[in-house]
């Protein structure tokens, strides 16, 4: 993979990192790039949530390859790179010192964390320079005055990662103490070699350097204990942030040095016990624990899933070891401390990434958010984009499934979304009408029909139909709720049995299949949703009680769930026409009433302004623009008794 003028020629180049400049993981993963010499570019993300869509979860960095695809923790991914790039030598290929550089990885990753955002967020001073920092890099765009985007993001670090992570007045000191203890450490450390295990830097310099150079030594109070209680670290800093593998040169020591010995027992008194803890709390599923680690006590420390699987990650690394290996390292550990709590806590079963495939595909987050609530992932209320108004070229190759389709409106929002290029599912009871549109419109316009035959008013229909399109594989990217039928007559001497059958169709079926067909379109962020309700829908009815208020009830429910998708890509739209010549009247059993009396809109009319409204994401879309102004600004406002009356007068029959 290397071209002879020395540069890499491989197709995951160049990369592309996603993260903001201020992150302890994004530093640590960009030093590693860099040191390795691969061409890449950094982006700040926002939201969150747009990278969590992509990765599965929920946390900066996510790192894409050329070839497009996604990794996120970098961990794994620090591992996947040193495969691929075996010479580089991350990752010690002495067994024992792999382990050790592994753990102390960890410790780095896991256990400077609350440090580090204890000195970023909980003094004045940090958290005012980072909140303007990070609000400019990852909120530029969300529409608020900046002293309460910065407000919103301090208080929201402090509940999830200093107060809720168990720093308080009583562990101040201690969380104090483990930074400053680091400092000690690696300042001997730094003082003997220019990097921690060697003359070249490898998997336990990139994880120190995670906390060192994005927060310590950038944060304005841990800087300065730095710059003047750790000169070396602070040199060590700057210096792994300019080693390139190919002027850094170097050699890794055979072994892990007694200088490390301090850091060893910190990580059998302090960060081992917290793992085992916060083990036995996941195990009892409980939200929050509380532990004392060498006498401070941590009160409501949040429970982490993925350290959980840090543990058991720790644990597969020894039982990879060989038996001789395994006997030099558990005596180190011993030395430490660190033996017995390694293996404290029986039975872990984290869950996570059980089937390895880290760094592909989501993990979990240090805030524990479940990556299905990936969208919600941006502390700051984000101005959601509005659905995309489609044109008609939008539908080209797209599959509606249209109820209702072998006639009237049915028919002709079919002939519409087929003229534009769409394919179709049609529904409906009767099969040759059924069979002559979709041979008329494939044959017209080449594309694919294909034909369910239903009837909505038989309870598990939907879920057949669903079942149907499932089995073919066809995903339908916008669904019209066109099937339904209304009937005459005073409630009490109708026959109850039609009204129920009235029901199921023109509500629960239009529930059950948008429900069914939904679920897709969120997840593929995008779909369009037409329910053809009535003006019937915006009024009771007199003489028509029952069909009334199941369009009251679409009309009600396409709006209500409009608002919960309105961030999704997804729209719902009620078509609600006044009268229509359909066969709507005769199958109502309303020939003659006075509403009907006059000829209604044509059916190709109301289903172009239907479908034109579905395009543009319309909540409620009325035909007549006289009616939309009586239903809109005149019947509100008249007494309810005037209103039943002349409701019921459209509905009289003259005799
Ligand atoms: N184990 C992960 C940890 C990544 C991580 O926690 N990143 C932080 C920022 S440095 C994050 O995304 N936090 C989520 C948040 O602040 O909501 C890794 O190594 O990549």
């Amino acid at each position: 993979m290397m071209t002879t003028d020395g540069t890499k020629d491989d197709p995951i180049l160049p990369l592309k990192l996603h993260g903001p400049e201020p992150s302890y993981f994004t530093g640590k993963l960009e030093a590693v790039i860099r040191f390795m010499e691969l061409p890449y570019q950094r982006i700040a993300t926002a939201p969150m949530g747009n990278l969590a869509r992509v990765t599965g979860v929920a946390q900066v960095p996510g790192l894409l390859l050329a070839d497009d695809r996604w990794f996120t923790d970098t961990t794994p991914i620090i591992t996947w790179l040193d495969a691929r790039y075996p010479d580089l030598e991350i990752i010690p290929r002495d067994p024992v010192l792999a382990f050790f550089s592994r753990l102390l990885e960890d410790y780095a990753d896991e256990w400077l964390w609350r440090p580090a955002m204890h000195y970023r967020w909980d003094y004045p001073l940090g958290a005012d320079h980072m909140s303007r920092v990070l609000i400019d890099e990852v909120a530029a765009d969300v529409k608020l005055p900046k002293f309460i985007k910065r407000h919103i993001t301090v208080s929201r670090q402090r509940a999830i990662f200093t107060k809720g992570d168990g720093v308080s007045p009583a562990t101040w000191n201690h969380v104090e103490k483990i930074y400053l203890d680091t400092l000690k450490h690696l300042e001997a450390i730094l003082k003997t070699r220019p990097y921690l295990l060697g003359t070249r830097p490898s998997l336990a310099d990139f994880g120190f350097f995670g906390p060192a150079f994005r927060h310590f030594a950038q944060d304005p109070v841990s800087g300065r204990i730095m710059r003047e209680t750790a000169p070396a670290v602070y040199e060590w800093t700057s210096r792994m942030w300019n080693a390139r593998d190919s002027v850094t040169g170097g050699k890794l020591l055979g072994h892990v040095p007694d200088d490390w010995g301090p850091i060893l027992d910190s990580i059998g008194s302090a960060y081992l016990p917290y793992l085992c803890a916060n083990a036995e709390a996941w195990k009892k599923r409980r939200s929050h624990f509380d532990v004392n680690i060498e006498d401070a006590p941590y009160r409501r420390i949040r429970t982490a899933r993925y350290r959980v699987w840090c543990l058991e990650e720790l644990r597969r690394h020894f039982d990879e070891l060989s038996d001789t290996d395994q006997q030099q390292v558990r005596r180190r550990l011993e030395a430490h401390g660190c033996w017995e709590p390694l293996w404290r806590v029986a039975d872990l079963a984290s869950g996570v990434d059980p089937e390895r495939k880290a760094p592909f595909g989501g993990s979990h987050s240090m805030t524990g958010v479940d990556p299905s609530d990936a969208d919600k992932q941006h502390w700051l209320p984000v101005a959601t984009p509005k659905a995309k108004q489609l044109t008609t070229e939008d539908m080209m190759g797209k599959t509606a499934l249209i109820t209702g389709a072998s006639s009237g409106i049915g028919a002709e929002l079919a002939r519409l979304h087929a003229s534009r290029g769409g394919d179709l599912v049609l529904v409906a009871r009767r099969e040759d009408e059924l069979n002559a549109l979709k041979a008329e419109l494939e044959k017209k316009h080449g594309i694919t029909a294909t034909v369910i035959v239903s009837d909505l008013a038989e309870p598990h229909a939907a879920e057949k139909i669903f079942a149907a399109t499932e089995a073919t594989g066809l995903q339908i990217d916008v669904l019209m709720n066109n099937a339904g039928f209304g009937g005459h007559g005073k409630f009490h001497e109708r026959d109850l049995a039609k009204d129920q059958a009235m029901m199921q169709v023109n509500m629960g079926a239009v529930v059950d299949l948008t429900h069914l067909y939904v679920a897709g379109m969120v997840r593929r962020r995008s779909g369009r949703i037409l329910h053809v309700a009535s003006t019937a829908g915006m009024l009771p009815g007199p003489l028509q009680a029952v069909y009334n208020a199941t369009k009251s009830f679409v009309v009600s429910f396409s709006q209500a769930i409009a608002e919960e998708l309105s961030d999704t890509g997804v729209t719902s739209t009620a078509l609600c026409p006044g009268a229509v010549d359909t066969g709507f009247v005769e199958a109502s059993e309303l020939e003659g009433a006075a509403l009907f009396a006059k000829p209604g809109a044509s059916p190709e009319s109301v289903a172009a302004c239907g479908y034109e409204a579905m395009l543009k994401g319309d909540l409620v879309k009325i035909n007549e623009p006289s009616l939309n102004f009586v239903l809109g600004w005149v019947i509100p406002f008249l007494p309810r008794k005037i209103v039943l009356k002349m409701s019921r007068k459209g509905m009289d029959k003259k005799s």
